[in-house]
């Protein structure tokens, strides 16, 4: 079916924001890298089961989680494009222990943090899964070595995420804006189809794994409990998806520490900053349960952090009653 009105590609979107003003002018190919990189991952989630790609590849990865055959082509993909725009300086990835540095052969500008393909466990069952990137720019005059990774969230110039579900849609937050953008499959283009996305002030949805309950300190309980009696419980699994939904349709996905986990289970790097950074975009907040995910300040690559992430005021009350507040 052809593309109905007149819609904006990704293409013209970047062109018309970052390729002609010199501030962020390399910033428009990064984005073009993750586009066509997602269109790729996109073709491998939807054929994977006929073309034999599913399932795992023996390894275990730096996080100590089984690999699967998807993550590892989507971390590939996603290497290359990043690579090929450029633009890139280093990548840190989920997958891979140590960051790629490219500054040496390329001499990019921009620092890319992603997660290649998120919700490992609804890959093999056909359930939404995602893409997450948060990309800061090089100081100036910096070499950029593997410290140089280490960056505060709140100093990313933009932040994105792919949700391949019934549809394929980009999300693209930069200094106060957000907007989505789906893939027509005909063409391959992203066509602009949510434009200065902004969390509703309602909150009908809460998101998390009610599975852990029973391993919960006695506030962070009373804090989910809080959540059960006010609101509907949706929890898909994958943390890109469930953070669509509820940027969308106004809710809080949360990932307290629990009492084995006490740096809670999802990374900061790869899946916290640049969706906080993209909920902050959109009138919402970011939060470990006592600060805020932008400002902490990294020790490393792949260390995880709680998260509490949406609706900005029910993430504020969640907090309050987590910390005692
Ligand atoms: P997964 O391990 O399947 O990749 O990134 C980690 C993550 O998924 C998130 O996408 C998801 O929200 C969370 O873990 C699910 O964890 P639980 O299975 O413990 O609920």
């Amino acid at each position: 079916m052809p593309v109905t009105g007149k819609r904006t590609t990704l293409q013209d979107y970047v062109q018309s924001e970052w390729q002609n003003k010199n501030q962020n002018r390399g910033l428009g190919a990064v984005i073009l890298a993750i586009a066509e990189g997602s269109r790729q991952v996109q073709l491998q989630v939807q054929q994977a089961a006929l073309v034999d790609a599913l399932g795992t590849t023996g390894e275990t990865n730096v996080q100590g989680e089984i690999v699967q055959r998807l993550d590892e082509a989507s971390s590939s993909i996603f290497v290359k494009t990043l690579s090929d725009s450029g633009q890139v300086a280093a990548i840190g990835c989920e997958e891979i222990e140590n960051p790629v540095i490219l500054e040496e052969e390329i001499g990019g500008e921009f620092i890319v943090l992603m997660d290649p393909l998120d919700g490992s466990s609804n890959i093999d069952v056909a359930v939404s899964i995602g893409s997450i990137f948060g990309i800061w720019q090089k100081n100036a005059g910096e070499t950029v070595n593997n410290d140089s990774l280490l960056k505060k969230g709140s100093e990313q110039v933009a932040a994105a995420y792919v949700v391949y579900g019934s549809s394929t849609v980009l999300v693209l937050a930069a200094k106060g804006t957000v907007c989505g953008f789906t893939l027509d499959l005909e063409s391959g283009s992203y066509y602009e189809t949510h434009s200065n996305i902004k969390i509703p002030a309602d909150c009908p949805y809460y998101s998390t794994n009610e599975g852990n309950s029973k391993v919960l300190d006695e506030s962070t309980k009373n804090a989910i409990s809080m959540l059960r009696d006010k609101y509907s419980q949706r929890y898909v699994g994958s943390l890109v998806a469930d953070f669509h939904r509820n940027l969308l349709k106004g809710g809080i996905f949360a990932y307290p520490a629990d009492i084995n986990r006490k740096d809670g289970r999802l990374r900061l790097m790869y899946e916290a900053n640049p969706l906080g950074f993209v909920a902050e975009q959109a009138g919402g907040a970011a939060s470990t349960g006592y600060e805020r995910i932008l400002d902490i300040p990294p020790r490393e690559l792949h260390q995880r952090t709680p998260l509490i992430l949406g609706n900005k005021n029910v993430v504020e009350s969640t907090v309050s009653v987590i910390s005692g507040g």
